[in-house]
């Protein structure tokens, strides 16, 4: 093997943090996509927890868990994504965990069968949302002009929200101005945009139908109404 081998979900944020850092990095990679409902025998073999990113180095060495993988990049590859002062850097990691709670908390909404949870889930998320609000300051990165490891794991939460938002207003973002532009500048970056396949939007509305998701019920509602 030549490169890097990323083994991947088309719809997973966390494989999304590590592609982000590679392309950021400027490092080559391949990327292989699994079926993680059919997960084959070969990876369960490799993974130790059953979970995707997995990092297959030149030498087979394989690597498992995306804040791992990218504190190994980090190590071994030029273009720093991380601050060289460690409190800083510390700081980092904290807010990138946080960035795994929002992601549980996605999890959370987008199988959401009811109204009633899919409201509960949609504050929960304004709850935190509001805490990162709290923190961020001029921009355009979440530490200012170096963009860094932080943005590689927000830029998979807001891509959510790009479906989300064409099937209803949950006012997540209301009133939250420096999160809007946040989001705003991740959606422009090239190593966001390119993180995910083509039709990332199409597989995670067959993801939420196939979930039987509340969300993808307004979905069809909406699309009802407008053929009626
Ligand atoms: N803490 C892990 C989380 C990875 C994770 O949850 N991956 C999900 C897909 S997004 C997965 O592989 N799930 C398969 C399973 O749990 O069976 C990381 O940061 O790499």
């Amino acid at each position: 093997m030549s490169q890097l081998r990323l083994i991947s979900h088309p719809l997973c944020p966390y494989v999304q943090r590590v592609a982000i850092a590679l392309m950021e990095k400027h490092i080559p990679y391949e990327c292989d996509y699994i079926d993680l409902a059919e997960k084959p025998a070969w990876f369960s073999a490799l993974s130790p927890l059953g979970k995707v990113p997995l990092l297959q180095l030149a030498d087979s060495t394989v690597l498992f868990e995306s804040a791992v993988i990218c504190d190994y990049l980090e190590e071994a590859f030029p273009r720093s994504l991380h601050p060289d002062d460690p409190a800083s850097r510390a700081r980092e990691r904290a807010w990138i965990e946080f960035g795994s709670a929002v992601l549980a908390t996605i999890w959370g909404l987008e199988t959401a069968q009811n109204a009633e949870t899919l409201r509960c889930k949609a504050e929960e998320l304004r709850m935190k949302f509001d805490q990162v609000e709290q923190v961020l300051d001029g921009g355009p990165w979440f530490a200012g002009s170096r963009f860094g490891l932080v943005d590689a794991a927000f830029g998979p939460v807001f891509r959510y929200f790009d479906v989300f938002d064409t099937i209803v207003d949950l006012g997540i973002f209301d009133g939250l101005g420096k999160l809007r532009r946040w989001r705003e500048h991740l959606s422009q970056r090239p190593s966001i945009q390119q993180a995910v396949v083509p039709d990332y939007a199409d597989r995670l509305r067959r993801f939420l139908a196939g979930h039987g998701a509340y969300l993808h019920h307004i979905a069809a509602h909406n699309r009802q109404k407008v053929c009626s």
